[in-house]
């Protein structure tokens, strides 16, 4: 009964290593269920929105019990709490991965930007994410502050490119930073609502060019 562990904070956190083999496989099925519960809800959410969706959908669509998504998660809230918070995992490793590879700054905001709109257009995690995002005041439980990770990561890239006189003097980092986030918030839903998404690369290839022009936007 009350074997399995409490769940793991993310898909790509599988906890510590376990001190039996039996625990082992029970952990393992505890941790594969959540994440097929959590990708079903992810499903539910991005395709049908949060108000509509009930935890009964979210079963039926991961091929387990109401009770098994239970286990894992208190209610519909904590459902799409565990989403949001994926969808920010999943943009946290896009900007540790453009970190990683060390470009020039102008380069890194453009590179960070596409693969976002890339991970927008293919992975059903971040459609569900944004969407409950535009839908958080539906929801019952704090979602993370959107936008705001964003915004400084473009800040500190737009601002070693301004000190390295790589933009004009009279460019403001920050309130560039805010514009590219504001366009590609907007890019994103008007590529969804338009073209069901299959534009949006192209979409924010174009705010590059427009916005920071130095930048080699689109690319890659
Ligand atoms: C991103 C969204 C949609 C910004 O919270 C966030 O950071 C975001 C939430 O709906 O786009 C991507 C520049």
């Amino acid at each position: 009964m009350a074997v399995e562990p409490s769940a793991p904070r993310s898909l790509h956190d599988r906890g510590t290593a376990p001190r039996h083999r039996d625990t082992g496989l029970k952990q393992q099925r505890a941790v594969r269920t959540r994440g097929q519960v959590l990708d079903a809800a992810a499903e539910a959410f991005a395709t049908r929105g949060f108000p509509t969706v009930t935890v009964q959908d979210v079963a039926e669509l991961a091929g387990v019990t109401k009770g098994a998504v239970y286990f894992h998660f208190a209610n519909k809230e904590a459902l799409a709490q565990a989403v949001a918070e994926e969808f920010y995992h999943l943009l946290g490793v896009i900007g540790q991965e453009v970190k990683e590879a060390d470009l020039a700054p102008l380069e890194a905001v453009a590179e960070l930007l596409m693969r976002t709109a890339v991970a927008f257009r293919d992975e059903t995690m971040v459609q569900a994410g944004a969407r409950l995002q535009i839908e958080r005041s539906l929801i019952g439980a704090e979602l993370p502050m959107p936008y705001l990770g964003y915004t400084q990561a473009v800040t500190g890239w737009l601002g070693q490119a301004h000190a390295a006189g790589q933009l004009p003097a009279s460019v403001d980092p920050e309130a560039t930073a805010r514009v590219l986030v504001s366009a590609f918030f907007g890019a994103q839903h008007m590529s969804w609502v338009l073209n069901d998404r299959a534009d949006i690369a192209e979409r924010v290839a174009e705010i590059l060019t427009a916005v920071v022009p130095a930048a080699s936007a689109g690319k890659a």
